[in-house]
């Protein structure tokens, strides 16, 4: 934290950290049982291990149809590792829809911030959410429903609403070249257009991935979604130089729309 940002955490950021497996916080994690809660199945808290940097921002992540918290797991320790509290979670069935799904993770961030053990390390005001097919459908549904959510991230989100104009949350919607599931021309280009034009926005079309690749380590979703994460949950402008100018097509960029400056 500065003067300037009292949010911002952890040392400048370089390509390298933010393509790293693990950033500088060292992770603990604590398992939510689906018993003793309601509103969501449960799931795992991954945080900074430290009490020594404050409070953190927060995001909570959705499974896909049919899908656990296992299939996201991955995105638990990379993210809390970097300076965020970071809840993957079990859906009350595996077969919830979208709307459900976006409940869930409010559901999930509300217990996250009033009643988990880890609640005084969250900044309340400062939270997100993510999600993968069904569960990235439901994080825009959760940034339709809440406005105070300061990112949402969508992961070859599937949805059978395409148009999103009443979300003022920062989006950053990440689609699949190659998805025939939620393909990308009937699913998160239409979520990504349908976005109002002056919000904070971005599309990332990842090249030579499936529906599937955001259910394992994947490098470009992790520096990107880190990079909005920080940048709009955390305030944290160093990050903007990895989101403008856009990224250039490449090997594993199929496609990369948005508007520059951000928060503007
Ligand atoms: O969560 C997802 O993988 C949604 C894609 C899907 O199987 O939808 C068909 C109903
Ligand atoms: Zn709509």
């Amino acid at each position: 934290a500065t003067a300037e940002n009292p949010y911002e955490r952890g040392p400048a950021p370089t390509t390298a950290s933010i393509e790293a497996p693990r950033g500088p916080y060292a992770v603990s994690q604590t398992s939510v049982s689906s018993l003793l809660v309601t509103g969501f199945g449960g799931g795992t808290i991954y945080y900074p291990t430290s009490t020594s940097d404050g409070t953190f921002g927060a995001v909570a992540i959705s499974p896909g149809f049919t899908a656990t918290q296992s299939s996201i797991a991955w995105l638990g320790p990379r993210l809390a590792s970097q300076g965020f509290v970071v809840f993957t979670i079990d859906t009350n069935s595996t077969l919830d829809q979208p709307d459900s799904r976006g409940r869930q993770l409010l559901a999930a961030l509300d217990y996250l911030t009033q009643r988990s053990s880890v609640r005084g390390r969250v900044d309340a005001s400062r939270l997100g959410v993510m999600g993968h097919s069904m569960g990235g459908g439901g994080s825009l549904e959760a940034a339709k429903s809440r406005p105070s959510l300061k990112a949402a991230v969508p992961l070859t989100g599937w949805n059978t609403d395409k148009t999103w104009p009443e979300i003022t949350t920062p989006t950053l919607v990440i689609g699949a070249d190659g998805d025939t599931v939620a393909p990308v021309a009937t699913h998160s280009e239409p979520f990504y257009e349908s976005l109002p034009s002056s919000l904070d926005k971005a599309y990332l079309e990842l090249n030579g991935a499936t529906h599937f690749t955001p259910n394992t380590s994947d490098t470009t979703i992790a520096k990107y979604s880190l990079s909005w994460l920080k940048r709009f949950i955390d305030d944290d402008t160093r990050y903007e130089q990895f989101l403008c100018p856009l990224p250039r097509p490449s090997l594993t960029i199929e496609e990369y729309r948005g508007s520059c400056p951000l928060g503007s």
